[in-house]
């Protein structure tokens, strides 16, 4: 089959957050071809609030990998980066977090993956950073551009921190 277009969502609240983010988004790359990664954004915790402040990014690429595969690829790269799922909270703090956003336009649901996100629409650390790589994009069960929804959320406390290999910045959101 041809190759497949994913959008991955990068975020780290422990330790060398920057340093996390660089070396999960370097991992990312040795699956991803054409990888592009958008600012870098330093966000407000959201669900679990008493936790420290995140830096968030999105990640996008072609990849000859199911979505399976995927997900058990990006399991390892968060393992080789100290993320231990046995001790930690659940949404609380952990130095990478790796989630599958967006895989071509597939709608998958099943017992270990949702594909799209299934909080993709609220989450303003996802969207922005999102819409930074591909403007136009639509969510693929509805058919509603991504901005539409992004346009209809509260503040939530997204602050710009920095470019990466491809940006365009936004702040104060
Ligand atoms: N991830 C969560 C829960 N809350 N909040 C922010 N700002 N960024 C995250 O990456 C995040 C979160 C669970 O994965
Ligand atoms: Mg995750
Ligand atoms: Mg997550």
């Amino acid at each position: 089959m041809d190759e497949a277009t994913v959008f991955l969502g990068v975020g780290s609240n422990v330790g060398d957050r920057a340093a996390f983010i660089k070396q999960a988004c370097d991992a990312l790359g040795t699956f991803l071809e054409h990888e592009r990664q958008a600012s870098i954004y330093e966000t407000r915790p959201r669900e679990v609030a008493d936790q420290p402040l995140f830096l968030n990014t999105v990640v996008s690429g072609l990849c000859s990998l199911s979505a399976t595969e995927v997900l058990e690829r990006i399991g390892e790269i968060e393992r080789g980066l100290g993320r231990d799922r046995s001790t930690e909270r659940r949404k609380g703090p952990r130095t990478v977090d790796i989630d599958i956003l967006l895989y071509r336009d597939q709608c998958i649901d099943s017992d270990d993956l949702i594909v799209p996100h299934p909080r993709i629409c609220e989450r303003k650390f996802v969207l922005i950073p999102l819409l930074e790589l591909a403007p136009g994009l639509r969510h693929p069960a509805t058919g509603v551009p991504f901005q539409r929804y992004l346009d209809s959320l509260e503040p939530q406390g997204i602050y710009y921190f920095t470019a990466t290999r491809y940006s365009r910045g936004t702040s104060g959101q």
